[in-house]
């Protein structure tokens, strides 16, 4: 008889969605055609240090004129669902005021080259291109931004109401709060104190809310909304209860100002003590708006912490990982592919969410270049084969995954890594633009195919 794998020949639901993600500053480029305005990133860009070798945002993948191009690979990749993000300085330049027809109409013909391809859209309507005229008037500090995103989001979800179903508000909070206002280390680049950092989050809460009720209102009939959230991953050392249970524990905690905070309805006692003064002002009605009920839990999963149980406080403590721990080139993430059954396993019980969409899963690496025609991204396939089989595991122990999107369907910007780091399962000759897909592309076009891990 043939031999067969059988460890990897578990079946995914026949409704599980694999898909692919990307965003518009990543990708499109062209970021000052057809009157888009400069976004925050663009600016970022240009200060000295800031970006690896000063790289910018300016041509990316050149995404702008090559969609169709692009929608065309993905199908013939098998790839039908799509995650991509609308460049709110393309809509409205200033952030506020003036719209720009042009931008509207750059994504009417995205989405009706991604429809002529047979994909389905996921959009998120902010991936971290702030207009910087918002921010010249405080960005993320400012309850102007919060206006102006009510209006942005009304606008987006009114325009493409007709051909987009699933919405996304915001992705990954932290990262544009704590990582560009207090680390500053993404953009605007800011070092603020912790009491400003948690206002920026708390506005950032106000506009997830504002992202649903603009869903609820103009989204027509079948539209689903979430919010994308790269939460605090736990993982316990061992599975043993004791140190489960201190896993989960460290979750609650550390999630306590996004998920917690928008589960209860309000900032909880225990995030309240833990940051004192420097709690965020709320006004009479922000957590109404705050955690207006949304159809599904989005969440990135890159990498996970281990915590063990402990006899502290808490019960727990949380390790770091020793340097020769294995990492993708970005020293951040770590090789932990059980972070993908732990984080929607505790997101699941905590938060009780219906419906969990893996938005993006994937890793980067520096050098990989095209030899003889072919990129063999051995690497990235075991990573997503990992990652997958913790996904499966978590359908099979009860929790409700319904989907998963790898990022990314191509090299591209990678924020303050420039293009020096590769995320794509589609190489991106930023020189040429000549797209390659890699050995990674082949093998998740086989396993959406087959719908099984292979
Ligand atoms: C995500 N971390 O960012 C973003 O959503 C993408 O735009 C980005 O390209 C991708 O992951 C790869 O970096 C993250 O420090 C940035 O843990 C930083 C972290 C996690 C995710």
């Amino acid at each position: 008889p043939a031999t067969t794998a059988l460890t990897y020949a578990s079946a995914f639901p026949a409704d599980f969605v694999f898909g692919v993600a990307a965003a518009s500053a990543q990708i499109e480029g062209a970021a000052f055609e057809d009157g888009k305005g400069e976004s925050v990133w663009d600016r970022f860009a240009r200060i000295p240090g800031k970006v690896y070798q000063g790289h910018t945002p300016d041509v990316a993948c050149d995404h702008y004129h090559r969609f169709d191009e692009d929608f065309a690979l993905m199908a013939s990749l098998g790839i039908k669902q799509y995650r991509l993000s609308i460049a709110w300085p393309r809509i409205y330049p200033n952030g506020d005021g003036a719209l720009n027809q042009a931008g509207l109409d750059f994504y009417h013909r995205v989405f009706a080259s991604m429809k002529k391809h047979g994909i389905e859209p996921w959009v998120t309507l902010f991936h971290w291109d702030l207009p910087q005229s918002l921010e010249d008037r405080g960005g993320w500090t400012s309850r102007v931004t919060v206006d102006a995103f009510a209006t942005y989001s009304d606008t987006v979800v009114k325009a493409f109401a007709k051909d987009v179903k699933h919405w996304i508000t915001l992705n990954e909070i932290l990262c544009f709060t704590l990582l560009g206002y207090g680390t500053g280390t993404k953009a605007p680049g800011r070092k603020e104190s912790a009491k400003v950092v948690n206002q920026t989050y708390h506005h950032a809460l106000l506009c997830h809310g504002h992202g649903v009720r603009a869903v609820r209102k103009f989204g027509g009939k079948g539209a689903v909304v979430g919010l994308t959230d790269n939460c605090a991953v736990s993982v316990p050392v061992t599975e043993k209860p004791a140190d489960i249970a201190a896993a989960k524990a460290w979750f609650i905690d550390r999630n306590a100002q996004i998920l917690g905070a928008i589960q209860a309805g309000k900032y909880t006692a225990n995030f309240l003590a833990r940051v004192g003064a420097d709690a965020p002002d709320v006004r009479p009605g922000d957590f109404a708006l705050i955690s207006l009920p949304t159809d599904f839990l989005g969440l990135n999963i890159y990498s996970g912490t281990f915590v063990r149980a402990a006899k502290t406080d808490t019960g727990y403590e949380a390790l770091t990982n020793p340097t020769n721990y294995p990492r993708a080139d970005s020293p951040w993430l770590r090789l932990v592919p059980q972070s993908m059954y732990w984080a929607t396993r505790f997101c699941h019980e905590v938060y009780g969410h219906a419906a969990i969409y893996i938005t993006e899963n994937g890793c980067g690496y520096d050098d990989e270049p095209v030899v003889n025609g072919e990129v063999v991204d051995l690497h990235r396939r075991d990573y997503v084969r990992a990652y997958l089989r913790e996904a499966h595991r978590a359908i099979s122990d009860g929790v409700p995954l319904n989907g998963y999107f790898l990022w990314s369907f191509i090299d591209n910007y990678e924020w303050e890594d420039g293009y020096q780091r590769r995320f794509g399962i589609v190489h991106c000759d930023f020189a040429t633009q000549v797209r390659t897909p890699k050995l990674s592309a082949r093998y998740y076009s086989d396993v959406i195919k087959e719908r099984k891990i292979l």
